[in-house]
């Protein structure tokens, strides 16, 4: 286990400095094959032109393809090299039901690129609402290909939307103004998005040209310790700087037998 620090722009953006658990490369257990997979078609087989389970893919910054090698079968693939324009003018119309069959092509980038997906929102991927059990530890794995990115595991007390961006604050902000035709109301006393989690965790994955499991195996979650309320969470994966592409599959989320949960373990 090591310590890495990622410095995106798109942290840099919202005065973060992530330190993360950044999990290393390693095989899991014999037995973590047999464990249940808690996160619903996390191999991304399932589906008709997005995976079941998982918010829609965009075909702009975000694919369902099938990877050459035929051990992984259908995976997510993302491009962060993207106009964060062009990507929030084609999301606002994938909120309001457009396919990703329809997507635009891509506007080849130039320059910096500070003002790509990968500088600014990074193209983050929810997963639907899965049910977690109080004082329980899990244990999230996850194949990734291509530079590091982010993993991260909210934790709500209810299920409530799994709309497209239905918890990016950015996004929705500028899709309400779009919808009601109103700019982004800044006065004083306006209620700013507030986001339905009440629990984080992160991971960090990938670095590799090649197929590599990432874990944070010295380091379980537990999404309850210092926040029982916590019933469901949702997995976003999110790939930001530099612009380039990245591949992720078998997201796997399993309970771990272990010893009680230390109060304070998770932050
Ligand atoms: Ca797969």
């Amino acid at each position: 286990m090591r310590k890495a620090w990622i410095l995106a722009p798109a942290a840099l953006a919202v005065g973060l400095t992530l330190v993360v658990w950044a999990a290393d490369p390693d095989k899991p257990k014999p037995a973590d094959k047999a464990a249940v997979n808690l996160v619903p078609n996390g191999d991304f087989e399932a589906g008709d032109v997005t995976p079941t389970g998982w918010q829609t893919v965009d075909g702009l910054s975000s694919f369902w393809v099938k990877d050459e090698d035929p051990k992984h079968g259908k995976v997510i693939k993302f491009d962060t090299d993207v106009y964060q324009s062009q990507g929030y003018d084609w999301w606002m119309k994938i909120a309001k039901g457009a396919s990703p069959k329809d997507a635009p092509k891509k506007t080849p980038t130039v320059g910096e690129k500070y003002d790509t997906l990968a500088g600014n929102d990074g193209v983050w991927f929810w997963s639907d609402f899965i049910p977690v059990e109080k004082g329980k530890a899990y244990w999230l794995t996850i194949d990734a290909k291509g530079p590091a990115m982010l993993a991260w595991l909210f934790g709500y007390p209810e299920k409530t939307s799994a709309d497209f961006g239905a918890d990016e604050g950015a996004f929705q902000e500028v899709l309400q103004a779009k919808l009601t035709g109103k700019p982004k109301d800044t006065s004083r006393g306006h209620e700013m998005f507030i986001h339905k989690y009440v629990w984080k965790g992160q991971m960090a994955l990938g670095g590799s040209d090649e197929w590599k499991t990432y874990s944070r195996r010295e380091k379980p979650f537990r999404p309850t310790a210092n926040t029982p309320s916590v019933k469901y969470i949702r997995v976003m994966i999110l790939p930001t700087w530099p612009p380039g592409v990245y591949y992720i599959d078998n997201v796997r989320l399993t309970e771990v037998e272990d010893k009680p949960a230390e109060p304070k373990a998770e932050k």
